[in-house]
């Protein structure tokens, strides 16, 4: 990422460090929001000139897919605008929203499972093991403020507001096959941002041979960790240092062009696409550079039928299913399932 300003420290990742890099690719949207909400252009404008902004257009793109508001979200603020304007963190999402679509990830061949789908049938086992009923279940779980620990081996150790993180990183849109070990799958548009880009920020070590990432851990207010006390709370996951470089790697922040509801992993949860969902760990705190492969949730839980790595792969049953074959979301057809779930061609040459 040459256009980072690498010799400057991680401190100056605050508001003011708003750059063009994370703003200037969604100008229209900003210009939208800014007339929509009244919001003064200068503030949201931060940083805006310096670089590869001498284009104006598209100001009418299409409005982004329906998608319901977060409630938790609600009324907290943030200063976004400058010359005493305040504009509510949902002003600047909906300025961030939709991200420009980046084509070079799409799936031709299957069909987009639905918004409806892919935000009512959930695995968060936080909440309830029950799928359908996640999503009625997360109404107390409140995602703002929000703090993100990035830390471990890295030089640049930080606790970052996830709102300035949002901003600041280059968010896109990219439809990924998804595909849970329990041999459903879905086709969604994820907007995010590449780990690597933020793992670059804080500079690995070189002795940093993994990443973890855990998960909130909010008792009171995610009713399934005591209805399930035998999982090892809180949920954790891991990379290897190069899969988390892996530019298909994404850290995400939203769902069919508008931010992450609670039930899919608000306000921060990664996408690992080649491998099995629950990789795909959800309403991230912390991320951590390690030196040794960490341990993870399913495979701390159940290490006979769940690994550290769980790429995609049809040939290797699951202990107690096969994962030849896979059922679509919605459409329920069965297709064969796809070897690293169709990204061989960007990822196996890391197995070799
Ligand atoms: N914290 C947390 N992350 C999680 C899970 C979970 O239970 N808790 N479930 C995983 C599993 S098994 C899957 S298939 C995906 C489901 O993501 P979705 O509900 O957005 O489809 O989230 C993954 N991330
Ligand atoms: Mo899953």
């Amino acid at each position: 990422m040459a256009h980072f300003r690498r010799s400057k420290p991680w401190e100056r990742f605050t508001e003011a460090d708003v750059t063009p890099e994370g703003i200037y690719l969604n100008r229209r949207q900003l210009i939208r929001a800014a007339g929509r909400a009244g919001v003064g252009m200068a503030g949201l404008m931060i940083g805006v000139g310096a670089a590869g902004c001498d284009e104006l257009v598209d100001l009418d793109a299409p409005p982004a897919p329906a998608n319901t508001p977060d409630p938790s979200t609600t009324g907290t603020t943030n200063n976004a605008t400058s010359g005493g304007e305040v504009a509510t963190f949902e002003d600047v999402h909906a300025a961030l929203y939709p991200a420009p679509r980046n084509t070079a990830y799409t799936v031709p061949e299957r069909p987009l499972t639905s918004v409806e789908y892919a935000t009512t049938y959930n695995n968060y086992y936080e909440f309830t093991t029950t799928k359908s009923r996640v999503h009625t279940r997360v109404g107390d779980f409140s995602t703002r403020p929000w703090t993100v620990d990035i830390g471990g081996l890295v030089r640049y150790p930080q606790t970052i507001d996830v709102d300035t993180l949002i901003r600041v990183m280059p968010l896109e849109e990219r439809i990924y096959r998804f595909r849970c070990v329990e041999a459903w799958a879905m086709t969604v548009p994820w907007t995010g941002f590449p780990l690597a880009a933020l793992l670059r920020r804080v500079e690995p070590l070189a002795k940093g041979r993994f990443v973890r990432f855990v998960t909130a851990s909010e008792p009171a207010v995610m009713p399934g960790m005591a209805d399930s006390p035998y999982f090892p709370w809180p949920y954790f996951e891991g990379l290897r240092m190069d899969e988390a470089m892996h530019p298909l790697t994404l850290v995400t922040t939203g769902l069919y062009g508008a931010p992450l509801l609670r039930q899919n992993g608000a306000p921060l949860r990664l996408i690992v696409p080649w491998k099995y969902g629950y990789k795909s760990i959800k309403s991230i705190v912390r991320i951590e550079v390690v030196d040794r492969k960490p341990e993870t949730f399913w495979n701390a839980f159940a290490p006979k039928e769940y690994g550290f790595y769980s790429n995609v792969d049809p040939n290797v049953p699951h202990p107690r299913w096969s994962q030849a074959e896979e059922t679509l979301l919605e459409t329920e057809e069965r297709v064969p399932t796809m070897p690293y779930n169709g990204y061989g061609d960007l990822v196996a040459g890391m197995y070799r």
